[in-house]
């Protein structure tokens, strides 16, 4: 299949192949206007694929992350397309379920490759981000995930892999200290989920905190179904941690929440990037004032146009920003200026254009380094204040 370039016949030429394939003649038509649409120009599409869970616990998640790109599509093509080279394309956004999960993210990347789309932003979650990424790079097909922090993805000397997040090596790390150095923790116990992402962090996490001086006094782990979490929570509130650092993401933070509250212990709730949504503080109902949290980006409010993408996204699709959309909408117009700059919208050639890339987005500027990392990631800290995650503070 050409992976570049797909006609849109219009529906006049549509029907009109039709009719002659049946050997009908037209019948002598009242007269009708002139076929405008069969004169008008076929337009050219270019195809975008998107990967992210769409059904399960996190769903909402990969939706968000999916309307940021769909956002970025259609201001592309209402504003007339993309010029690559001396001709115009619309874009098309292929999306796929990955479910969260790692085997069905290799099978979902296997769809995107032989959609014939010429990149892909995703995948959501680490866990299939990372073996999705092996599938693409066989493909020569660029791949910037928006929101999978797992350092590996990036580590494993992919050509095609980009990431415009910040990383858990960073992450964990500003955890780890503003538990630290901010909550003035001297214990904290550590939960994961297991996933390629929640163990990942928690490591990082136990690691640095170590390195600070606070003592460790659990280290647990579930999994990303669970929902009674009330065994590990009796075994940590028995060693009165300052602190419950939790690797996973707000599907199962939510009921963790109301449970240590249950429980009725006093630690402050500390988690990444995963958790740091509207879903949890709705998950966790008066729970949710525990929760300090990360995100491997800059605030939505922070930005310069962040308000007007918040209005912009609430009117298309009735809904709230959750993490990173803003991040996979950027993602989007990256690819576009791959092209652009390329002259070209071949897979080979956009993945030649990115390591150059330098472009000024929604979440700032983008440049990537040597392993497809974004120079200079930020990592954002909030916490929950009156049923509302509240922005704290950006490390650098
Ligand atoms: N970074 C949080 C959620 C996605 C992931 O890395 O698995």
């Amino acid at each position: 299949m050409n992976q570049t370039l797909f006609k849109v016949a219009p529906l006049a030429i549509a029907a009109a192949v039709a009719l002659a394939a049946c050997g009908k003649k037209e019948e002598a038509a009242p007269k009708a206007e002139p076929a405008k649409a069969a004169a008008a120009p076929a337009a050219e599409v270019i195809k975008v694929g998107h990967v992210g869970p769409l059904t399960g616990g996190i769903a909402h998640l990969g939706k968000d992350n999916e309307n940021g790109a769909r956002l970025a599509v259609e201001e592309i093509n209402a504003a007339g397309g993309i010029k690559v080279g001396d001709k115009t394309f619309k874009l098309e956004l292929v999306a796929e379920d990955d479910k969260a999960d790692p085997k069905e993210g290799t099978l979902a990347a296997q769809k995107i490759v032989d959609s014939g789309a010429v990149a892909i932003v995703g995948h959501l979650n680490s866990g299939t981000t990372i073996p999705a990424s092996k599938i693409y790079a066989d493909a020569n097909m660029t791949q910037i995930s928006p929101s999978a922090t797992n350092p590996k993805y990036t580590e494993q000397g992919f050509k095609t892999a980009f990431r415009v997040v910040a990383n858990d090596n960073q992450q964990g790390a500003v955890l780890a200290n503003y538990a630290a150095d901010t909550l003035k923790a001297k214990t904290i116990a550590i939960v994961d989920d297991r996933t390629a992402y929640g163990q990942g962090l928690a490591d990082v996490v136990e690691k640095v905190a170590k390195e600070k001086g606070i003592k460790v006094v659990g280290r647990e782990f579930t999994n990303d179904k669970a929902t009674d979490f009330n065994a590990i929570l009796t075994k940590i509130r028995g060693a009165k941690p300052d602190v419950i650092m939790y690797g996973g993401m707000d599907a199962t933070a939510g009921p963790m929440a109301k449970q240590i509250k249950q429980l009725g212990i006093k630690a402050t709730f500390l988690a990444g990037d995963g958790v740091c949504s509207p879903e949890f503080v709705k998950l966790a109902g008066d729970a949710a004032g525990i929760l300090t949290c990360s995100m491997a980006g800059e605030a939505v409010e922070k930005l310069a146009k962040g308000a007007e993408f918040v209005d912009k996204y609430k009117k298309r699709f009735n809904q709230d920003v959750q993490i990173y959309s803003p991040y996979s909408y950027d993602a989007v117009y990256i690819i576009a200026d791959a092209m652009k700059r390329a002259g070209k919208a071949d897979r080979a050639s956009i993945t030649a254009a990115m390591p150059t890339t330098n472009y000024n987005g929604l979440t700032g500027t983008i440049a990537f380094d040597d392993k497809g990392d974004i120079k200079g990631g930020a990592i954002s800290m909030f916490k929950v204040n009156n049923g509302k995650l509240e922005y704290v503070s950006t490390v650098r």
